[in-house]
């Protein structure tokens, strides 16, 4: 149908101007008809498009690294205290058998194990410039879904927020904020958001707490601390930034530990027991709740299983059309 309403988009200027039929539409009509047809066009473009990309943002140490590392299933992303990465990164799968790196000013496969070279050494690399890293599909399912995901430095070592949005954002179809279950959201961070919102009219955001093994050390404090988060991100993201009503915002928002999702899933991948280690109490359930947080088996929809929403896709999941539209319009 959407090609189909396209087609009226050289149809209607066409019997505007055609002399023979008369006056079938006055200009504003026609103009209007344009508009729908300019959007339509936006719409159809997402659709057709098969990737999907996750955008992640937060203060420098938020753990954003790892969170993209741990939904990998492997330590990809260079992370660490301070810091790390000081450009964009995006990860997407590859047939290839190895992974490999390009950056924007060659389109030269690198190795990755140069990446964290590349990163620190190359000059040419500032926080405006982007390294894609294509890692093979064979060894992370989630890639084989056509994912994108994408690290950025710090929220607050830039002062060039308007032109990342520019050349990094208007393309995401979700935003994820990273942020510190040890503390509570920043100016900085909100302000990022802000912005975005102000270009992207309805953007999903979602709102990760992560360290929240931290929490663990304050047992009785818990749920007092994550009722503080829980209602300063849910009046941030409906009241503030109006992204989502008040109702569903709950269901944006997620405790998690990312080193400890990490550190689970490669040592499962090393053979190893899953829950070995030194993991901190209650890891069993934040282990579920980033499960759910980027759960792959409902894509973009509600879990009926979870009744939350999740930011990565399945095969089997188109995006409807008021997805689309809250995403391009
Ligand atoms: N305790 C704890 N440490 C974490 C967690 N996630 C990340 N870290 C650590 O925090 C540091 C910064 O993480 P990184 O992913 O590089 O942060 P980024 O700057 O936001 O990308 C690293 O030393 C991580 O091991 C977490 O959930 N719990
Ligand atoms: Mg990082």
């Amino acid at each position: 149908p959407i090609t189909a309403h396209l087609g009226l988009s050289t149809v209607i200027p066409e019997a505007v101007q055609n002399q023979d039929l008369g006056r079938v539409a006055v200009e504003e009509q026609n103009l209007e008809m344009q508009s729908c047809a300019t959007k339509l066009a936006a719409i159809r473009e997402v659709l057709l498009r098969r990737t999907m990309k996750v955008a992640f943002f937060g203060r420098t140490s938020n753990g954003k690294s790892t969170v993209i590392n741990a939904m990998l299933r492997e330590r990809v992303l260079p992370s660490g205290i301070g810091h790390t990465t000081n450009c964009f990164l995006s990860v997407e799968g590859t047939d290839a058998a190895e992974p490999y790196l390009t950056t924007e000013a060659s389109a030269e496969r690198r190795t990755v194990n140069q990446l964290a070279h590349a990163l620190h050494m190359d000059p040419a690399l500032d926080s405006g410039s982007l390294v894609r890293v294509f890692w093979p599909k064979n060894r992370c399912a989630l890639l084989r879904d056509d994912l994108v995901l994408m690290d950025s430095p710090g929220t607050d070592v830039t002062l060039e927020l308007d032109s990342w949005i520019d050349k990094f954002c208007l393309d995401a179809d979700v935003f994820v904020l990273v942020g510190n279950a040890e503390s509570t959201l920043m100016n900085t961070e909100k302000l990022f958001f802000h912005k975005v919102s102000e270009r992207i009219s309805k953007p999903n955001v979602f709102i990760l707490h992560n360290r929240w093994d931290a929490s663990v050390t304050e047992p009785e404090l818990i749920d007092q601390v994550r009722k503080q988060h829980l209602d300063r991100c849910i009046s941030f993201l409906s009241e503030e930034l109006r992204v989502v009503e008040p109702d569903r915002a709950a269901g944006r928002i997620f405790f998690i530990s990312a080193k400890e999702v990490l550190i689970c899933r490669t040592q499962r991948n090393q053979g190893m027991p899953e829950t070995g280690g030194a993991l901190a109490e209650g890891f069993q359930d934040r282990l579920t709740e980033f499960q759910h947080s980027s759960s792959t088996r409902c894509g973009r929809g509600r879990s009926p299983r979870t009744s939350r929403p999740s930011w990565t896709p399945s095969t089997s999941h188109r995006p409807t059309g008021s997805e689309i539209s809250q995403v391009t319009l």
